[in-house]
């Protein structure tokens, strides 16, 4: 059994299993109206979408409870067939209930992202759309929903559907002058199909940067440095951008906006934040630079809080940061602890816990900067998969496409300067649409299926 088999019935719990005032059970396929009907739902001479109002007997122990069914009767569903969503309270062992029930009446179970694929199969969806309900479910971040969003909206398929189009005309073109090859009749010149492909090869391009520059796997993670005045952050914000960037001084208070810079790291795109050192501000000037040094702290993705190890005051330092850091700590935060100024720190202090793990080192002499890098990538790798995973998955599939999309256009172009004939280029062209079919899916492959509904859960 696979989940092309769109023959069954199929239920399932749709909303979140934790309680909640109002849960929803989904079903779909033709037996729907059916399977309502022996659960003594009446759906006799039902033909548009309606609502009912009414009860379904569970039996010992729970007995009846009102359920509000809405009832799709007709293809015209999400899924493309009959299908139906009971209402009633968000308790788990109700939910359970009507599915049983609705089992005992014919349904059969769901799997993981089998409506999904329904609605995929009868073209409702695209494969993009598709990982994008998945990315709506998932979206943590308003960030990632309005991505998911627009992706569900058809903003990445619509034009990659659109190069196709325009790629199957050429090669409809070049296809019909290979069956007159002997009669020297040609469909369209070398010269206009150098054009037509340059022309697509660059909308590709661009679509491919387009997905780079946005939130897909390489979207700009911020990451402030931020602590105490003077315990050393311009000049570690300096090491790591390996450029002159903050100003470095031995006063405290010698930042006051907040410095940026973007800097590449084993692949990851990141904004360094320097910011002004914490105090107790008296004037104007400090107030204002504290609110913005409060404002990047508090937004950034990743903080590395910086406390000078070469201070007497390390540990209360250290004490400071942990609570400044737990206050204003968001769900998705990640709180890295540095010691700075290693080089000039006297042992045995500070003394460091193996629990309490601190990245040690000196921007001033270099020693223990690797370290840091290679523990802010570590943490980059799981925000890439905790946070924007389903739309980096659609990116990701996408990118690889279009990559070898690219390729082959490419080809196809050399091959008609230097004169290969027809045949070869047509091979190459056939390859470009088959690479941007697969990101849409209108060429589909049971792999690709597996990877985009297998992250799916029950119910969607
Ligand atoms: N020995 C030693 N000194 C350092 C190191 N890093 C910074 N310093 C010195 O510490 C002083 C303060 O450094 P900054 O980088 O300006 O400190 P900051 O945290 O940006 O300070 P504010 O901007 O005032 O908050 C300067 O005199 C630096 O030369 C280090 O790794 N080792
Ligand atoms: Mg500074």
């Amino acid at each position: 059994m696979t989940l092309l088999d769109s023959d069954d019935t199929i239920v399932a719990i749709a909303s979140p299993t934790s309680p909640a005032p109002r849960g929803v059970v989904r079903m779909s396929g033709d037996g729907t109206l059916d399977i309502l009907r022996r659960m003594g739902i009446p759906t006799d001479g039902i033909d548009r979408p309606r609502r009912i109002s009414t009860h379904v007997d569970l039996g010992n122990p729970i007995g009846r409870i009102p359920v509000d069914v809405m009832i799709w009767p007709t293809q015209r569903s999400y899924t493309g067939q009959p299908s139906a969503e009971l209402h009633t309270y968000g308790s788990l062992p109700l939910l359970r209930g009507l599915v049983d029930e609705a089992g005992r009446c014919g349904a059969r179970p769901a799997r993981p992202g089998e409506y999904t694929m329904r609605a995929f199969l009868v073209g409702r969806l695209d494969l993009t759309q598709a990982e994008a309900v998945l990315g709506v479910i998932e979206a943590e971040q308003r960030g990632t929903l309005d991505h998911a969003l627009r992706q569900l909206s058809g903003n990445l398929s619509q034009p990659l559907e659109r190069m196709r189009n325009a790629l199957l005309d050429l090669l409809a073109d070049v296809e019909a002058g290979l069956d007159f090859v002997d009669e020297d009749i040609s469909f369209i010149s070398d010269e206009a199909l150098i054009d037509r492909l340059t022309a697509i090869a660059t909308e590709l391009e661009q679509t491919l940067q387009l997905m780079q520059n946005r939130g897909g796997g390489s979207a700009r993670i911020t990451v402030a440095l931020c602590g105490p005045p003077n315990a050393g952050k311009s000049c570690l914000i300096n090491r790591l951008a390996e450029q002159q960037v903050a100003i470095v001084a031995p006063v405290a208070g010698t930042t006051r906006d907040t410095v940026t810079v973007d800097i590449e790291l084993q692949g990851n795109h990141i904004t360094l934040i320097d910011t002004a050192g914490i105090e107790e501000a008296e004037t104007e000037v400090s107030q204002q630079s504290q609110a913005q040094s409060r404002r990047s702290t508090n937004e950034a993705r990743l903080r590395l809080w910086c406390v000078d190890a070469s201070s007497d005051h390390f540990a209360s330092n250290a004490t400071g940061v942990k609570e400044l850091a737990s206050r204003t700590r968001k769900p998705h935060t990640i709180d890295l602890w540095i010691a700075t100024k290693m080089d000039a720190a006297i042992a045995p202090n500070p003394v460091f816990n193996p629990d309490d793990p601190w990245i040690q080192c000196s921007a001033l002499s270099g020693a223990g900067i690797d370290d840091l890098r290679t523990s802010l990538c570590e943490h980059l790798k799981k925000h890439d998969t905790e946070e924007i995973g389903s739309v980096v998955g659609t990116a990701a599939r996408c990118r690889q496409s279009l990559h070898l999309a690219i390729a082959a256009i490419q080809q196809a172009i050399q091959l008609t300067i230097h004169q290969q004939g027809h045949e070869f280029v047509s091979a190459e062209m056939r390859t470009v649409a088959q690479c941007l079919g697969e990101v849409t899916g209108t060429v589909y492959t049971d792999d690709i299926l597996d990877r985009v509904f297998g992250r799916f859960c029950i119910g969607k």
